[in-house]
């Protein structure tokens, strides 16, 4: 029976590889297209506490707790990537990549949080010297200022994210940003996956603070305050520095694209939904200036019933909504994998929670092919649906992949898995952009090379370059999916020849 099944399932295989490899497009990417790969601080940086660096919530919770990362794993040292730049520099060039996208540590350049605090002078001179050396290589930087390293001190003496305070200290932190390095940047992202730090951060406990007593109220509350800083550093970049320094700025939201259970319009109705309260609690705001009607309306039912006096989704204020409405010179784009999402009955009425607020059912099909990460299967054409979906609800903004990438538990050198992923969803995103008209400019694998995956340490491997961690030298060897992608960015093109 068992070796039955094996031969089914080797069938099938030989099958979908044969079918899928036929499948990739031939068309070229359209001339100005730019690809990039991505890092963020915590994750490559290390020197955690070097030359007057503060801490930050993921340099405290693996220290606090390092029962909660797998195999006690922490920041540390990572990648090395405070002392190892030019290295890390070398291999964007050998890449050939339009940009990178990388991340500012908050508490490198800034220990307390607080301008007030004092600036870091060897912070400074740290991202100085990685955009001095971008620049001799014609690469161009997209930074991210917020990749979740939050000052430890702005959580315990102000509340983090859950407090209003905090939103004119980030505001404070990024004017200093485009201050110092503006002149350099023409990609700014001010948060990345808001829905992440928050549902995680403030809900389910799974991302630093890792605070989980408040479920289905706090992580609405930071979301509300990370939406307000977003729109004050938009402001301040659009008014101030914009006019001189000519550059783009955004957020980064991340989602699955979440797949109808079946044509029945309920799962159709459920799916929306879920895009809804992952990708539309964040990308409403500030394109529409409010949350989704569908949050307000399902939030705001419960609260009452659950007995709040008012709804646990907070409101902006009339001038919040002028204020936040229209903060994004495009949209930004994480996406990896795909859930499919079938109605249920409202999930009935007692603690509150986001996933009850949401009350659909969630699953995946069970011929999708896995990776080394629980969370993540391999669903290219949903690519394709994703982008077109934001396309359409969003009115055609100009939109960057800022994220995509797949993981495996070995890091092994050999990784087609990780090439055939590459290039089945940028086929995809290349029917999104010919076949759907959709206006993707940029695409981002995450990630350069292995490095810290957050609650997973070192297991969860998505880098296009290996790195040794057991050697202190921290050594990248590039994997195969180096000259897959190499050959990309030379031809512009996923197959042996494309089309003109
Ligand atoms: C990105 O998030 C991050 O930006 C990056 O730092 C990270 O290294 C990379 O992906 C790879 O993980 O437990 O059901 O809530 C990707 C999006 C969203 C994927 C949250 C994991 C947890 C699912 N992530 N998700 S759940």
């Amino acid at each position: 029976m068992a070796s039955l099944e094996i031969y089914y399932t080797f069938i099938v295989c030989l099958f979908c590889f044969s079918q899928t490899t036929l499948a990739v497009d031939n068309r070229k990417f359209p001339a100005g297209f730019k690809f990039g790969v991505a890092t963020a601080s915590y994750q490559i940086e290390g020197g955690w506490d070097e030359d007057g660096k503060g801490e930050n919530i993921w340099d405290h919770l693996t220290h606090v707790s390092p029962d909660l990362i797998n195999h006690q794993s922490n920041g540390d040292i990572s990648c090395d990537s405070y002392h190892k730049y030019k290295t890390d520099v070398a291999l964007l060039k050998e890449l050939g990549v339009d940009f990178y996208r990388f991340s500012l540590s908050w508490s490198r350049i800034l220990p307390t949080g607080y301008i007030d605090g004092g600036i870091n002078e060897p912070g400074v001179a740290y991202y100085e010297n990685i955009l001095d050396l971008l620049e001799e290589n014609g690469i161009e930087p997209m930074i991210t200022l917020y990749h979740w390293d939050l000052p430890q001190p702005l959580h315990e003496n102000v509340g983090g994210w859950l407090n209003e305070t905090t939103v004119d200290i980030f505001a404070n932190y990024a004017r200093l940003a485009f201050d110092l390095f503006g002149d350099r940047v023409k990609y700014w992202v001010t948060f990345n996956e808001p829905l992440s730090i928050c549902q995680q951060g403030y809900e389910t406990g799974g991302k630093a603070p890792a605070i989980s007593d408040n479920p289905g109220v706090d992580l609405y509350i930071c979301g509300h305050m990370v939406l307000k800083s977003h729109a004050a550093a938009y402001h301040i970049y659009d008014k101030e520095y914009k006019p001189k320094q000519k550059g783009k700025i955004s957020i980064v939201i991340n989602t699955n694209w979440a797949e109808p259970g079946s044509d029945d319009a309920k799962d159709v109705e459920a799916a929306e939904r879920t895009l809804q309260f992952r990708f539309g609690w964040f990308a409403n705001p500030i394109v529409h200036g409010n949350y989704p009607q569908v949050m307000i309306d399902r939030i705001g039912n419960r609260s009452v019933q659950e007995g709040f006096t008012q709804s646990r989704l907070p409101q902006f204020t009339d001038e919040e909504v002028e204020s936040i409405k229209g903060t994004y010179d495009y949209i930004g784009l994480n996406h990896y994998s795909t859930s499919l999402i079938k109605w249920r009955e409202d999930i009935e009425i007692g603690e509150p929670s986001s996933s009850k607020d949401m009350s659909v059912q969630e699953s995946i099909d069970f011929s999708w092919e896995t990776s080394a990460s629980y969370w993540l299967f391999v669903v290219p054409w949903g690519m394709r649906k994703i982008s077109k979906w934001v396309k359409d609800t969003y009115n055609n903004p100009e939109i960057i992949i800022t994220e995509n990438g797949y993981s495996d538990a070995g890091g092994i050198l050999d990784d087609d898995r990780r090439i055939n992923y590459i290039r089945e969803y940028l086929s995809s995103l290349l029917e999104a952009i010919y076949d759907d008209e959709v206006n993707v400019t940029g695409y981002t694998a995450w990630s350069l090379m292995d490095n810290f995956e957050w609650f997973r340490g070192y297991a969860e491997k998505f880098g296009l370059y290996s790195v040794n961690f057991t050697d202190p030298e921290r050594p990248r060897t590039p994997k195969a999916s180096v000259d897959y992608y190499k050959s990309i960015l030379t031809t512009r093109c996923l197959v042996e020849e494309c089309t003109e």
